[in-house]
């Protein structure tokens, strides 16, 4: 599991690099319209130097067109490391014959083999085929049209759009539950798994919106529209139902983010795989075990709160229930609460406690 999450950051990341709206993917295009072939290798060293022959040395700033006129001619582009600058052109490519490569075309072979011997991601400019690849951190991936790829970012924000709305629901039964201290680990846990949902299925738009660069500008307002808190409420829950005290936690909230994570899809839909990450008790009738919540997410619905006071507050009262029952009186009592706050907080829990009950 571990290389596969790293070669997809390596691999948004290099889409990033060749995404519309960027002079490599500017030159890209021009190739393909042009109807020539490329051969580009992303970075420049010691390695990369041993395996060129022949071409010429040019250490020119990279432009869309530079790129385009050097690809009229046989062999391949060096770009230095950091992307900036053509390295060297018309170089011909003689990378160890025998790393392994599935491809057939010289072209193909020798990009395949010298991303795995350089580390360096390549990209080949079919002239054959009419296509861009990319290899980098041991795959190959083929570019898509940018209309194809909204088409599929648009189906899967029309899919977040319905697992958002199943959240709001969740947690606002959550939220009435817990002014009533009628929390279940089941209630609790299935909001846990429900964000957990949301930013999956928001990571795939993400990557979506990093492959379209110029063209997700839109995407991306989109999907920042829709996440907005959920990022938040999801360590907030954590920090409500994470067992233990304060001082001795045997799981930070990074941990449970992290195991999170790494449920598969089929665990994510088992509510005790999801309390297993929290360190929960997992036996038959726990998640129907009554527990409450610290208060740290009611709190933040409360407006013009600093976080420190939230600290504070949770500390001092030790829960949401005993929150809910103090007075103006025991909420001066916290450090940093005046009058004016202490009434505001008073006000808006009420409110919450009156809106949550309605729903
Ligand atoms: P032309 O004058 O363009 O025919 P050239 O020496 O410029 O020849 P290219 O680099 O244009 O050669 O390559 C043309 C094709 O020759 C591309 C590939 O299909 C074949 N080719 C080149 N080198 C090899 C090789 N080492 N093994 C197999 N086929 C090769
Ligand atoms: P196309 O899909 O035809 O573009 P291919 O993999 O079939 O690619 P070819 O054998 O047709 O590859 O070669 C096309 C060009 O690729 C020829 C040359 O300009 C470049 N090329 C091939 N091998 C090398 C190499 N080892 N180093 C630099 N350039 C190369
Ligand atoms: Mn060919």
């Amino acid at each position: 599991m571990p290389p596969a999450v790293d070669s997809e950051v390596a691999l948004r990341e290099l889409l990033g690099r060749i995404a519309p709206g960027t002079a490599l993917r500017d030159g890209l295009e021009r190739i393909l319209a042009g109807r020539t072939g490329a051969l580009i290798v992303l970075g420049y060293d010691r390695v990369v130097e041993s395996i060129c022959t022949g071409g010429f040395a040019l250490d020119v700033a990279l432009s869309a067109t530079r790129l385009r006129e050097l690809a009229k001619m046989d062999g391949a582009v060096i770009l230095s490391s950091d992307g900036l600058r053509i390295v060297r052109a018309g170089v011909h490519l003689m990378p160890d014959p025998t790393v392994p490569t599935e491809e057939s075309g010289t072209r193909h072979r020798t990009a395949e083999r010298v991303a795995v011997q350089t580390g360096f991601p390549v990209i080949s400019v079919s002239q054959s085929m009419h296509i861009i690849s990319v290899y980098v951190a041991g795959r190959r991936y083929t570019l898509e049209h940018p209309t194809t790829i909204l088409a599929r970012a648009n189906q899967a924000l029309a899919a977040l759009e319905r697992y958002k709305l199943r959240l709001d629901e969740v947690a606002s039964t959550l939220s009435a539950l817990e002014i009533e201290d009628l929390v279940t680990v089941r209630d609790a846990m299935s909001v846990s798994q429900r964000l957990e949902m949301v930013r999956r299925i928001a990571d795939e738009i993400e990557g979506f919106v990093v492959e379209l660069g110029t063209d997700g500008r839109l995407l991306a307002l989109q999907l920042d529209e829709m996440l907005a808190g959920v990022e938040e409420d999801r360590a907030l829950l954590v920090r409500d139902y994470l067992p233990g005290g304060a001082a001795r936690r045997p799981r930070t909230i990074e941990d449970v983010l992290a195991d999170l994570r790494t449920l598969s899809a089929t665990e994510l839909l088992d509510l005790s795989a999801v309390s297993r990450c929290y360190g929960l008790p997992t036996s038959a009738d726990a998640l129907d075990s009554p527990v409450s919540p610290r208060g740290y997410r009611l709190l933040a619905r409360v407006p013009r709160l600093p976080a420190a006071i939230i600290d504070r507050l949770v500390e001092h009262f030790g829960g949401l229930q005993k929150l809910l029952a103090a007075t103006i009186e025991d909420l001066l009592a916290v450090e940093g609460v005046g009058e004016a706050r202490a009434r505001g907080i008073r006000e808006g829990l009420s409110r919450l406690a009156e809106t949550s009950i309605l729903d």
